[in-house]
């Protein structure tokens, strides 16, 4: 009777996990704001319960940002002075953190900046920093992970009118917002978010890769060029991505821009929070399918999106030389280093980092406006399975080295969150060059951090 019993739940399971695969990715509405009469251009945000079938016939209960599931893509231009309102329509608190963003403490929408049941934030900042693709998201002590998972992120475009980069940018036609989130659905097709011991340590893993909100979706490319901006916004696991077919990626751009030029990869690797853009030249692949694939840390495979280029492909231009002039960070020689160590195997199995675990009303550290430093971020390799994601707000860092040796092409350009696997020590160099007030560092890891792997740091006058 049980394997009677369990046989079925499996064909029921699988029925549901095989129904939707082929509808066309969604794109997020691009949101370009409103420029008011005083010069700032205005956004609006409300955050709120929805229901969203990922699979026919089973609602999934959801929360969205301006609809029932993720959240509209922002687009800001640099130079302008921008005010985001953000309305909080939910039953429990939360808070909208921009990731990537450079702007001052008091907008970053961190665990400080509260929105409660029912209220409004407006954050305002004027967007100053290099054309890139950052997101949104919910960052409030302990329930940052579990607001993620149900639907609560978004991106953002940052777009510099003063440069013409050589590159597609037409959103929904030839430039795409591909946010990846593995979840685990329940066989009555809610989320299944309730994780154990063993997954917050190794990473939250699930049964599905939604893309866009999409299950398996296809993308109908009619250009020559394709232009993907991916992001990992899942909340524990490592993403691995290739495309089949024998076609490369062309990174052009990391967290917080683009690289010196394209770097052809075979296969993209992104923690949680991480962005990547890529080219693919689709040429040679008329009429043809390419998919993109991914594959967790865990082992866990799918596929992300189908790729129909179509028979006809429109010329949208070539793969470009150069893209952006990146400063050589030097080897951070003569800057005061500061160590942070990020551990599984606190006391009591407490995820710390040096030693702590997350405290409100405890500045971890303190830097000096206007200077510079190595941050020397290990982990412990006791846990060999567990990699964490060390994430810091308020700016765009560089890496500096990674076990010893000079980064990749594809880490050498501006990073806001950067991948260790067990074991790894990464030395990154930080600028504190604008604004004052209390910033979080933390493990991109969602339920590693809502598990107190985070801590603050204040910049302060000297
Ligand atoms: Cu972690």
């Amino acid at each position: 009777m049980k394997s009677i019993l369990s046989g079925c739940i499996f064909l029921f399971v699988a029925a549901l996990l095989q129904a939707a695969p082929g509808d066309s990715l969604v794109i997020p509405p691009l949101d370009q704001g409103r420029l008011s009469s005083a010069g700032v251009r205005e956004y609006r945000l409300r955050a709120d319960e929805g229901t969203r079938q990922f699979y026919p016939g089973a609602e999934t209960p959801t929360l969205g940002y301006n609809g029932e599931y993720l959240g509209p893509t922002l687009k800001l231009l640099r130079g302008e002075a921008v005010s985001i309102l953000v309305e909080n329509a939910l039953t429990e608190a939360t808070t909208t953190h921009w990731h990537g963003a450079h702007l001052p403490a008091e907008a970053d929408g961190g665990p400080h900046q509260v929105i409660a049941a029912g209220g409004r934030w407006r954050a305002e900042f004027t967007v100053d920093q290099p054309e890139a693709t950052l997101w949104y998201h919910p960052h409030l002590i302990g329930t940052t992970a579990e607001q993620v998972y149900a639907g609560l992120a978004g991106m953002i475009i940052i777009e510099d009118p003063a440069v013409d980069y050589p590159v597609p940018a037409e959103y929904g036609t030839d430039d795409f917002p591909v946010v990846l989130q593995e979840r685990r659905f329940e066989r009555d097709g809610s989320f299944r978010y309730r994780p154990g011991m063993p997954d917050i340590m190794h990473g939250y893993a699930g049964n599905a890769l939604l893309t866009n909100g999409g299950i398996e979706p296809v993308l109908e490319a009619d250009t020559t060029l394709l232009r993907l901006r991916l992001l990992n916004g899942g909340n524990s696991t490592v993403l691995r991505l290739t495309l089949d077919a024998g076609i490369s990626f062309y990174q052009i751009a990391s967290d917080g821009g683009f690289l010196e030029g394209p770097v052809e990869m075979e296969a993209i690797v992104l923690s949680p929070g991480e962005r990547a853009e890529v080219l693919l030249d689709l040429r040679s692949y008329r009429g043809r399918e390419v998919r993109l694939e991914a594959e967790t840390h865990l082992g866990d495979r799918y596929t992300a999106m189908v790729i129909k280029p179509a028979a006809s492909l429109r010329a949208n231009g070539s793969l470009p030389a150069r893209l952006a002039s990146i400063p050589e960070p030097g080897r951070g020689s003569g800057l005061s280093t500061r160590p942070f160590v990020m551990s599984t195997m606190g006391r009591g199995g407490r995820l710390t980092i040096n030693g702590k675990t997350m405290n409100l009303r405890r500045i971890d550290e303190r830097v000096e406006l206007g200077t510079s430093e190595v941050w020397e971020v290990s982990t412990d390799r006791m846990m060999m399975s567990t990699p964490h994601s060390f994430h810091v707000h308020g700016l765009q860092f560089r890496i500096l080295s990674i076990n010893g040796a000079a980064p990749p092409p594809t880490l050498a350009g501006y990073k806001d969150t950067v991948l260790l696997w067990p074991g790894d020590t990464v030395r990154l160099l930080l600028e504190f060059t604008d604004y004052t007030g209390l910033y979080m560092y933390h493990c991109h890891m969602l339920e590693h951090e809502d598990a107190g792997m985070m801590g603050q740091y204040e910049v302060r006058e000297s």
